[in-house]
Order: structure tokens, then C-alpha cells, then sequence
């Protein structure tokens, strides 16, 4: 089919259980996940939009591939080597999400099919978006017969640059969105959570999150326990970078949520230093799979990623990418059912 006047495919991997994951060339995009529940009956647990043409715009990102850096930039500009780069400043004047045609908008390149894995690739040029470097970007996707979906970025580049990516799904287990998240529970391994300025980009400090009840998910709550608290007030929600362990293996069970009604349970692994978490408090109004119209708190994503980069630079580190290093990070959300 053709959106945006560029031609999309559609891909549908598989797996022997009977789950099945549907993917778009255009931004990466996963539209469903169909996901059996304790009953077996087989829904989407995540959102798509019933028209594939609300792809063409997607202000909320839904299924997207994010690149080349997720989540904020501060001022929209970074400094390498004592070069200052300008960035569209297409959030309040910060850069967010790559700029105004990131990796979301871009047509990839199918590499290689099988019935359960899809590689894409995608050549982000120097200077594309302001970013430097002329960078060969892949991400696989795997639904496993464990029904496990993992996502392997890898990246190089001729030059210094940066480079974050995530996958901005955001999930409901309910089951082809039969009601909002509110209700899932939620256990988080983390600590800390990234302090937001007022435009949600990240200072640099630290909040212990056993001094805001609101962040603490070291045991499993309602996601709506503490959704209204006053410490969610600024993003109308949760809208914010959780901490992970720093280390370049794979944490396992990092989040794990649960819909008690489908019987529906998720887990997250990923080689990524924190997951920013977001309660779809912007929600597009637009029709989902399944008819559902889109309402505030119809999703949860879990876009795991190194911190975006923040004011001042102040995590700029994280996200460099040397000519000789090779870009490489997994993260796998896994289904079952309790
Ligand atoms: C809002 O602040 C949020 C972002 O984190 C999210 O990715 C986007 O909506 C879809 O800008």
C-alpha cells in the first residue's frame, strides 16, 4: 500500500503457538501483536491504528522505531569534538525524537524475511536532521515459539555521532484495548527515576524513587495507584526514565506487568541502561484495531534506551557512537499467561 505517497509493506511474523506480530517498512512500526489469553482467545496487545493512512502523520509515535536519539535534547543542539550541531527544535524548542523526520517517518528497508524474524535497514546520511555521521542502522525483529518478540539494534557510523534507539509500542493487555491500563499491575526494577524540567527533559539529577511514591515499583501496584499524584502533575502522567542496572548485559524482567482479567502477563529484558516510561497521556482520538477510539491512558510504553540526553548535554555520553565501535542493544518483551 502506499501512505505518504511512499510505497509500505506489511509484514506478518509468526510463531507455532499461534501469536502473530504485524510490522510496517514505514518507521519499523509494530501495528499488532496478537497475543492469546487465559481463555486462548487471540487479541492485540498493542496499539494500531485500524487505518493504516493514520500512519502518515502518527504525532504519538505509535509502534515507531525512535532515531536517531530518543527522547529529549535540550535546545536542540549538541556539541562533538567542539563542533556545535543544530537539531529541528520540533518540541518546545528541544529536539525530540530525532527531529521532525526521524527514524519513525522513514521507509526501511526489508533485508532479510522468515516466517518469525524480519531484519530492516535503514542509511541515515551525514548531516540528515542535523545529526553528523552517515549511519547504517538494523533492527530484528524475533517472536521466538517461547513467545518472546525481541528487538536487535545494531548501528555503525563514518563519524562521531549519536545514536539511541527504542521502539515507542505502547502495550495493553487487556486485549484489543477493552480497557485502559489503569487496572495492570506493574513491578519495576528501579531505583531511580530521571528529574524532568518543565519540558519533561532530563536535568541530570537523580530522584530515589523511596522518596516519591509515585516512581516506586520495586513491588508490583496498580498503574493507576498513584497515577493523579501531584509528582505526575508536569506530564499528566507518567512520562519519565526509569533506571536501569549500567551494564552492557541483558537485565532480565526489568518491568513485568499483568492484566488480572486476560490473564495476559508481560515481561521486559533489555541490555539498556534505563526505559522511559509513558501512560499515553496524549492520546490522538483517532480509531484503533479492534474500533476502540484512542483515550488518555489506553497504553503504556516501555521505550527501553540509554537516557535521552537531557539538558546541557548532561547525558550526552551515553549516547555517542565511535566510528570504530559497532551500536548493539537488545531488548525482548516476553508473553505468558499467569
Ligand atoms: C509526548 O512527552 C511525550 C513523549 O515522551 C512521547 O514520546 C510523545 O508524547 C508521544 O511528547
Amino acid at each position: 500500500m502506499n501512505i505518504n505517497d511512499k510505497k509500505v509493506e506489511v509484514i506478518t511474523l509468526t510463531n507455532i503457538n499461534g501469536m502473530s506480530v504485524e510490522i510496517l517498512t514505514l518507521g519499523g512500526i509494530i501495528r499488532k501483536i496478537m497475543v492469546a489469553d487465559k481463555h486462548g482467545n487471540f487479541e492485540n496487545v498493542v496499539l494500531g491504528y485500524e487505518d493504516y493512512q493514520e500512519y502518515a502523520e502518527n504525532p504519538g509515535y505509535l509502534g515507531t522505531i525512535i532515531g536517531r536519539t530518543s527522547g529529549r535534547i535540550g535546545g536542540a543542539h549538541f556539541t562533538l569534538n567542539g563542533v556545535m550541531y543544530k537539531l529541528p527544535g520540533n518540541n518546545n524548542g528541544n529536539c525530540l525524537h530525532g527531529g521532525n523526520i526521524g527514524f519513525d517517518k522513514k521507509i526501511w528497508t526489508v533485508e532479510n524475511l522468515e516466517s518469525n524474524s524480519v531484519t530492516l535497514s535503514l542509511v541515515s546520511e551525514d548531516g540528515e536532521e542535523g545529526f553528523p555521521g552517515t549511519v547504517h542502522v538494523s533492527v530484528i525483529y524475533t517472536l521466538s515459539d517461547d513467545n518472546s518478540l525481541s528487538i536487535t539494534y545494531t548501528g555503525q557510523t563514518d563519524k562521531k555521532t549519536l545514536l539511541n534507539l527504542t521502539n515507542h509500542s505502547y502495550f495493553n493487555l487487556s486485549g484489543d484495548v477493552k480497557e485502559n491500563i489503569l487496572d495492570h499491575t506493574l513491578e519495576l526494577k528501579s531505583n531511580f527515576v530521571a528529574e524532568g524540567d518543565k519540558y519533561l527533559i532530563p536535568t541530570g539529577r537523580l530522584i530515589d524513587v523511596s522518596e516519591v511514591s509515585a516512581f516506586d515499583f520495586k513491588v508490583a501496584k496498580k498503574i493507576g495507584k498513584d497515577i493523579n499524584d501531584e509528582a505526575l502533575k508536569l506530564a499528566s502522567g507518567y512520562d519519565h526514565p526509569f533506571l536501569l542496572e549500567k551494564s552492557k548485559e541483558i537485565k532480565k524482567d526489568c518491568v513485568i506487568m499483568i492484566c488480572e482479567k486476560s490473564g495476559r502477563k508481560m515481561t521486559m529484558d533489555t541490555t539498556y541502561d534505563a526505559v522511559v516510561i509513558y501512560s499515553s497521556n496524549f492520546p490522538t482520538y483517532k480509531k484503533l484495531v479492534g474500533g476502540k477510539i484512542f483515550e488518555k491512558h489506553d497504553g503504556i510504553c516501555f521505550e527501553a534506551q540509554q537516557l535521552p540526553i537531557g539538558k546541557d548535554e548532561c547525558n550526552k555520553s551515553d549516547s555517542i557512537l565511535k566510528s570504530e565501535q559497532e551500536y548493539n542493544n537488545t531488548t525482548i518483551y516476553r508473553f505468558s499467561i499467569i
